[in-house]
């Protein structure tokens, strides 16, 4: 359960239009907890549309209510009406307006006389929220979202369709339950979820035995790729636009790849490059650990970036090869981290 201030319900019991906003590249506990929240403050009567930066993944197409979330990138000017005439605004899923994209930032930064809700797991939020619910130890926002009806007393208004966003969200960011981040309470949550009637099998099937023959040759791809450096018990994968191509990459397509250098046995850091489609954009990298690694100091430190220490991902401006020749710079700086036995 989540501590709810005073002040904050009787927000709730004020607002009449709100939003939600959840990061860009939205993930399945992104979308899983803005699905569940909106779908939940329908019922008291508020007025509340689900806002993405860009596109949503084709993995996540099915989950309930997902064909009323509005994109900023293809509908800005009507979003932009909605957030101006919005009391309350929820940012879900990350801590720092940067994660929306530039020109969405730049626009939430001009809106004044409005009350912006913080409900997140990441390290070190940032202060743009009058009432922040942060809280690095959860699992994923959709954990926090459940505990949060709890606290406002609305468990008894979680349907089937709130619990099987809500159970989405937390299985993809646990990796169905077998990260670290999986605590006691999360299995009594997944508990509680299940009383609800969702099919949690039929989940896990849509989310993860629903692959396309495109995606699964990309990850052939990329494991024959894959790269291990023993010395620093460090696998890593870089796949470059022409990869892409040869594959049909659709959004989403290399969700998961960077766990697989995880699998291998002795590897406790795992990292994955992606070279974006305009070159000169850059790359994007996901990094992974066992155990006691930061994988999120070593992306904050090189790579822009940062996230958990299990779970963290960075961006460089140059391109996919001097991205990686900077990786192998840096790693060594982080041997004695990467000896240390994890038990
Ligand atoms: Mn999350």
């Amino acid at each position: 359960m989540i501590e709810i201030p005073e002040s904050f319900k009787k927000l709730l019991t004020q607002v009449k239009h709100s939003a939600i906003i959840i990061h860009r590249n939205p993930d399945g506990d992104a979308l899983g907890a803005g699905l569940a929240l909106k779908q939940y403050l329908q019922k008291q009567n508020i007025d509340i549309d689900l806002i993405s930066p860009n596109e949503i993944p084709n993995y996540l197409k099915w989950l309930p209510g997902i064909n009323d979330v509005l994109i900023f990138e293809q509908q800005t000017q009507k979003i932009q009406e909605i957030l101006k005439k919005s009391q309350a605004i929820f940012t879900l899923d990350f801590n720092d307006l940067s994660r929306v994209g530039k020109d969405f930032e730049k626009f939430l930064k001009t809106l004044n006389n409005h009350t912006f809700v913080m409900i997140d797991h990441h390290l070190e939020p940032a202060n743009y929220a009058e009432f922040k619910f942060s809280d690095p130890s959860k699992s994923s926002t959709s954990e926090m979202i459940f505990d949060f009806i709890s606290g406002l007393n609305g468990q008894n208004l979680i349907d089937k369709d709130i619990a099987t966003c809500l159970y989405t969200g937390i299985m993809t960011d646990t990796g169905s339950f077998k990260f670290p981040n999986t605590t006691p309470h999360t299995m009594c949550i997944a508990a509680d979820l299940m009383k609800k009637g969702i099919n949690h099998n039929e989940i896990q099937i849509k989310i993860y035995d629903s692959f396309s023959l495109d995606k699964l040759h990309l990850l052939g791809e990329a494991l024959n790729k894959l790269i291990f450096l023993p010395q620093y018990k460090t696998a890593y994968i870089a796949l470059s636009q022409s990869d892409l191509k040869k594959h049909h990459y659709q959004k989403g397509d290399t969700e998961g790849f960077v766990n697989y250098g995880l699998s291998l046995k002795d590897a406790d850091f795992a990292v994955m490059f992606l070279e974006n489609e305009n070159e000169n954009e850059g790359v994007r990298i996901s990094f992974r650990s066992k155990g006691n690694f930061p994988a999120n100091e070593f992306a904050k430190r090189y790579f822009n970036g940062g996230g958990h220490k299990n779970a963290a991902g960075g961006r460089t401006q140059t391109s996919l090869d001097e991205t990686v020749k900077l990786f192998l710079e840096k790693l060594p700086e982080f041997i004695t981290e990467l000896q240390v036995k994890n038990d």
